[in-house]
């Protein structure tokens, strides 16, 4: 049994890892910068520990640090969260090899889905539908790459092993410029991730994002909740989430997400995982997988009814999990907004202190962030400043219940992306459902 967790993390996960510790009776280590001292995780926290100054590299990306703190606090486990070392399977092995529990998969796993062509390798071959493409890297024979994207048809795309989430990836319209970008790709590669290698896929042009929640344990367990629709999103940074993904049916839900728990199963994996889709034309192809909680993580939790975080812990101190496939059941539907502290026509981060702030409420709204009344928010990290979740019995309730917490929240001194959330609620596509991921882009006349 887990008695002591540290958690590796800021902002609003940090506050979300510690409620679910304190639903599980588990004491909590705050870890924070030296830009961090005044938040409600730390304030709330057992313990807390100053690990570093303000700069992330200096701080929550400091592996000897973050160790050192559980060391001396005489923790049990490390909650990384997102972001950070999250998906860093070198410091999974080193806090495994320290004593401690890592609160994800193994480190051999997050190691094979941290690298694009051996994750969809390994997910073809647990009958995962996989974009038609190369099969595995390019090799430097120009004669066989230019019959590769021959065969898959152009447009394609080049992408990146060591990349994802959208660095590393140039789109291919027809041959004459092929081998040139194979060659700008892998030299950018080789820069950015110290990882040449390159892959081919056909590329979709119009795809929604849709992406399906995973639970395993230990014992052989894995099931699937379901899937979300992320294709409202700004230069790969998701805005608006939400579940059910809109035109999904069960018999496509079952099917994809047996696939994904079997995939699971087969590979060993532990945790709470992602298999990432993109969905065109009426089907999946699998692109990449996420081996942490997601930021988007409510959304399946307001439709399902599971703690998803409380999951993790559980299975990560070698329980079984708490719920069976048969348990699950999707119940109405929610939407998340991200507020982030950032222009809302420039985007242009908007640091500073918050002067006023009151959040939501109602039926079916929940807030989550760490966030208060003179909360000073710092330029270092992320704008995410919180996230407003939506439930009811119908998209169309959760859409207008989200609306009246978008019309009550108070957040004064800084600027926000509110304004943006109002708009997309009053958009017509967005209303209809299943937009594209390049919708939100191309209303913002990007
Ligand atoms: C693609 C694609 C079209 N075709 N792959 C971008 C992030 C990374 N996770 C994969 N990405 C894409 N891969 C093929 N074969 C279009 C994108 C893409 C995208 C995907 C998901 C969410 C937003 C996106 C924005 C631009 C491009």
């Amino acid at each position: 049994m887990i008695k002591k967790i540290v958690i590796a993390n800021r902002g609003e996960i940090a506050l979300r890892i510690q409620r679910a510790c304190r639903m599980l009776g588990i004491r909590t280590v705050a870890l924070h910068s030296e830009a961090d001292r005044d938040t409600k995780c730390v304030r709330l926290a057992d313990e807390s520990v100053c690990i570093g100054p303000a700069q992330a590299a200096l701080s929550y990306l400091h592996v000897p640090a973050v160790i050192s703190a559980a060391e001396v606090t005489d923790a049990e486990a490390i909650h990384p969260g997102y972001g950070f070392l999250a998906e860093n399977a070198d410091f999974a092995e080193r806090v495994e090899q320290s004593g401690f529990v890592f609160i994800g998969p193994k480190p051999d796993t997050i190691r094979l889905m941290g690298d694009k062509v051996s994750a969809i390798r390994v997910m073809k071959a647990a009958g995962i539908p996989c974009v038609p493409g190369s099969d595995g890297p390019l090799g430097d024979d120009d004669a066989e790459n230019l019959r590769v994207a021959q065969d898959i048809g152009y447009p394609i795309i080049i992408k990146a092993s060591g990349g994802g989430g959208g660095k590393g990836m140039r789109m291919v319209r027809n041959e004459a410029t092929l081998l040139n970008s194979i060659s700008l790709t892998r030299a950018e590669a080789a820069a950015a991730f110290n990882n040449s290698v390159v892959y081919m896929e056909k590329f979709l042009e119009r795809p929604r994002h849709v992406e399906f929640q995973v639970l395993a344990d230990e014992h052989g367990n894995a099931i699937h909740l379901g899937e979300r629709d992320c294709s409202i999103q700004r230069r790969h940074q998701k805005v608006i989430e939400e579940a059910p993904a809109p035109g999904i049916t069960e018999v496509q839900r079952a099917e994809i997400g047996e696939r994904c728990a079997q995939a699971c199963r087969e590979i060993g994996y532990r945790g709470a995982g992602t298999f990432e889709f993109l969905y065109q034309d009426g089907e999946f192809f699998f692109i990449e997988m996420n081996t942490r909680i997601q930021v988007e993580h409510p959304v399946t939790e307001m439709i399902t009814g599971v703690d998803l975080v409380a999951e993790q812990i559980r299975v990560a101190g070698g329980e079984t999990l708490s719920c069976a496939q048969s348990d699950i059941r999707i119940n109405g539907h929610a939407i998340e907004c991200r507020i982030n502290a950032e222009d809302p026509q420039t985007f242009a981060p908007s640091p500073g202190p918050i002067t006023q702030y009151h959040q939501p409420g109602g039926p079916g709204i929940r807030m989550d962030s760490h966030a208060y009344n003179g909360y000073v928010v710092p330029p270092y990290y992320d704008s995410l400043i919180g996230k407003l979740i939506a439930h009811a019995k119908t998209r169309g309730d959760a859409m207008a219940r989200m609306r009246n917490a978008l019309t009550e929240v108070v957040i004064e001194g800084i600027k926000t992306n509110i304004p943006l959330h109002r708009d997309i609620m009053d958009d017509a596509a967005f209303q209809r459902g299943g937009v594209d991921i390049h919708h939100l882009e191309k209303k913002l006349g990007l």
